[in-house]
Order: C-alpha cells, then structure tokens, then sequence
C-alpha cells in the first residue's frame, strides 16, 4: 500500500502528527454563536474594537484597572477599547483565555502581535469591508457555517425578519425562546398585543396560541432548532408554568417539525448588574431533569451544554442512558483550555465520538479566528491520546478511519441530529 494512502495502517508513532493535520484540515459547523450575518446590519459584530469589548474582557478589565462602572459605561466603544488595551495588554501580561483569544486573531491574520501597536492594527482592521472580511474568517477559520442565535423578542432583531431577509447561507437560523421560558409576566401582554390570545394563567386558549407563536416564527425564520438557556434550579416536571410552556407548546411543535430543542444550563443572571452583558454566572444544575424529559419525550432530540464543570460528567452519564441526548460544546466559563481537555477527555472515555466537541459562542465575527484554533488543538491532543490507547491493543487505524471520526465530530452529529427538520 502507498505510504499516503488513506487506507494505510498509521504506525503509533505517527497517530499524533496525522491526528493534528485531519483536526486542523476538517471543516466545522459551528451549531451555536451570537454571529449575524449582514442582512442583520449592525446587530452582527466585527472588528477589533468589538473584539476587545467583548463581554469577556470587560468583565476582566474591571480587576485591573481603577475605573469604575459609570466612568467605564459612559465612554464610547473606542475609548473602552482603548481603557481595556491598556490594562489588559500593555500595563498586565494578556494571560487569560479571552486576552490571548484577541492575539490569535491579529496572528491569524498576519499582523505580528509583538508589535504591541493598537493604532497600527486597528488601521488593518479599516482598510476591511465586512463581506470580504467575513469570506476571509470563514476560510481562515475552516468553519463552513455558523448557527445564529434569533430572538423574535428582540425589536431590532424582530425588524429584520418581518422584511422577510434572503439570509448569507452560512449562517444558519435558530429560534431562540429564553423569553417564553424565564419572563413569561412581560412576555404575555407582548404576545397578546401581537394579536395571540394568550393569559397570564395559561388559561382559555393559551397553549394553543403559544404554539401558533412558535409556528409563525418557524416559518419566517426556517431555524434548525429552539433554544433556551436556563437557570441552574430547572427542573422537570414541576407545578410551574415553565414546565406546562415546556411540555405542552414547545415540545410538541418541535416534534412536530422535527426540530431539536437545545437547552443550556446553569446561568444564573445578573449577579453583577454592573457589568451588564459580562454580570452573568453560574450554578450546579440537577441532571435528573434532563433525564426526565429526555425520557419522557423521547421522540423529541435535545442538545443539551451545562455551564458547571461540576455537571460535565453526568451530563455523559445520562447521554449514556438516553439515545436522544446529544452533549455539545464546552460553554463560555468551560470554554478555556485545562477544561475542555478534561470535558473532551471524559466525553471520549464515556461516549466514543458520539458528542459534539465544541461550538464557538462567537459575538464578533473574528472570534472565530481564535475559538476555533484554540479547541482544535485541545481536540487534536485528546483525540490522539485516545487512539495511541486504541492502537496499543493491537487494534489498527488508518487515516480514512480518523477523517471519518473527525468529520462526525465537527459536522455529522450535528447534521444529522437537524437532519429531519421541518
Ligand atoms: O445564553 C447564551 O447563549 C450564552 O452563551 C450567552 O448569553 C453568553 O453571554 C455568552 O456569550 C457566553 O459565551
Ligand atoms: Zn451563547
């Protein structure tokens, strides 16, 4: 057999360095960001200094520097920019995850970062147009599409998809209902003066309107699945009205238009105002309603990501146990290196390649050009690990076998878990 053929036995010695080249070759879908494309206008974020405003960082800068809040808020996006640079990059070594995150990027796209000049990159990032730029990440990224995150609730977001967008096909739809779920008081009187009659109890013809809201919404959007995060006390069944939105509108209408309903928990809200968008954070969440829901619907599929590294193993455990249970992703506080090695490695031992690795939870379009390179080396590692073990027992491999695996990894659990959609 020819050394390059894809059929070929790959010698122990070799399993790293092939591994490393199919993980940084394959395309990925990215199944969950806050990414737009630009029918979306301003709402889609690019750029450096949205990079370094990303919510991450601020929430970092405020360690640093003596600024406070208000002084903070009230300067524009520049100066925070620039307020955020200063400590974080140039006064402090740029060691976290999210620091080094905005290096990758001026790498990625060939600027030198020793150069330390924020002036002098930001003049690159001027000279871009956002369509070509955006071609530029997706290639430089290998990411072949990117699901969004829609939220009818939004007005601005709203605007958009009642002027029936034609949608740039790599960025894929995603009904996004935290809303409906979390703050059904305000939520009510919105869907009622939309002309859905629906009460403050669920009483009369509620669940029925509820449903036809989401309806309506699947047809405008044509999402590929529903989406919710949620507070680390879910639970399921329960006396709550969430429970009842839950099971009586909106996994019904998922099953009906064979959509996934993602769920991601743990995020507990607000716990610093002050920090708006960055003032999120996290709790344990109790699996076992994941686990009842799973059984209790199994016609419908679930994505489901914990944001408690705490929840990480039973959240594999019950994936185990439930066939329509499909883990994804290392999520935003998981979403750093020592973690999604542990995540990834336990995944492997307990699931074999039936999970989704990793999805970026892009907001700025850039970002893509870090998240991505950063996981697949983690990845990369891992899965190379557990092949050398694979092949210590005498079992062979060949390079056909580690695309195969690697393809359903970045792309086919998630294609076919939104195969049936609509
Ligand atoms: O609920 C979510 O989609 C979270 O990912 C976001 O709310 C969060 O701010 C984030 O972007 C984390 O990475
Ligand atoms: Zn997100």
């Amino acid at each position: 057999m020819s050394i390059d053929s894809p059929k070929r036995d790959i010698p122990l010695e070799e399993i790293g360095a092939t591994v490393e080249r199919v993980v940084q070759e394959t395309p990925v879908v990215d199944m969950h960001t806050h990414l737009y494309g630009e029918e979306f206008g301003s709402i889609g974020l690019w750029g450096l200094d949205q990079l370094i405003n990303y919510h991450y960082l601020i929430a970092e800068v405020f360690r640093f520097s003596p600024i406070s809040y208000r002084e903070f808020w009230a300067m524009d996006t520049a100066a925070q920019a620039e307020t955020i640079w200063k400590s974080l990059f140039e006064q402090n070594s740029p060691l976290s995850e999210a620091t080094r995150g905005i290096l990758t990027v001026l790498q990625q796209l060939g600027l030198d970062p020793s150069r330390r000049d924020l002036k002098a990159f930001r003049a690159y990032f001027a000279q871009q147009n956002r369509s070509d730029y955006t071609d530029q990440v997706f290639k430089l990224a290998k990411v072949k599409s990117v699901v969004m995150t829609n939220d009818p609730f939004d007005p601005a977001e709203r605007a958009v998809w009642m002027k029936a967008p034609e949608i740039d096909p790599r960025f894929k739809p995603v009904l996004r209902i935290d809303p409906l779920l979390l703050k059904w008081e305000e939520t009510q009187p919105q869907l009622a003066s939309c002309g859905y009659a629906v009460e403050r109890g669920l009483e009369g013809r509620t669940l029925a309107e509820v449903r036809r809201f989401l309806e309506d919404w699947i047809k405008r959007m044509r999402p590929v699945y529903l989406a919710a995060s949620l507070p680390p006390d879910f639970n399921f069944p329960e006396p709550t009205l969430r429970a009842r939105l839950v099971a009586d509108c909106v996994l019904p209408v998922c099953r009906e238009h064979g959509l996934p309903f993602s769920m991601m928990i743990g995020v507990r809200k607000q716990v610093n105002p002050e920090l708006r968008l960055a003032g999120d954070s996290l709790g344990m969440a109790d699996m076992s309603a994941v686990e009842r829901l799973c059984g209790g619907f199994p016609q419908n599929r679930f994505l489901v990501s914990m944001l408690a590294r705490e929840n990480q193993h039973a959240l594999c455990v019950a994936a185990r146990k439930f066939k329509n249970l499909m883990p994804f992703g290392c999520w935003w506080f998981m979403n750093n290196p020592s973690i999604i090695e542990e995540i990834t490695r336990e995944r492997f031992e307990l699931l074999g390649t039936s999970f989704i690795p990793q999805h970026s939870d892009a907001r700025v379009l850039d970002q893509l050009l870090y998240k991505w390179p950063h996981s697949r080396t983690i990845i990369s590692r891992v899965l190379a690990e557990k092949y050398s073990d694979l092949v210590q027992t005498g079992w062979q491999l060949t390079e056909a076998e580690v695309c195969r695996d690697v393809q359903r990894l970045f792309e086919g659990n998630f294609a076919d878990w939104i195969a049936s959609a609509h």
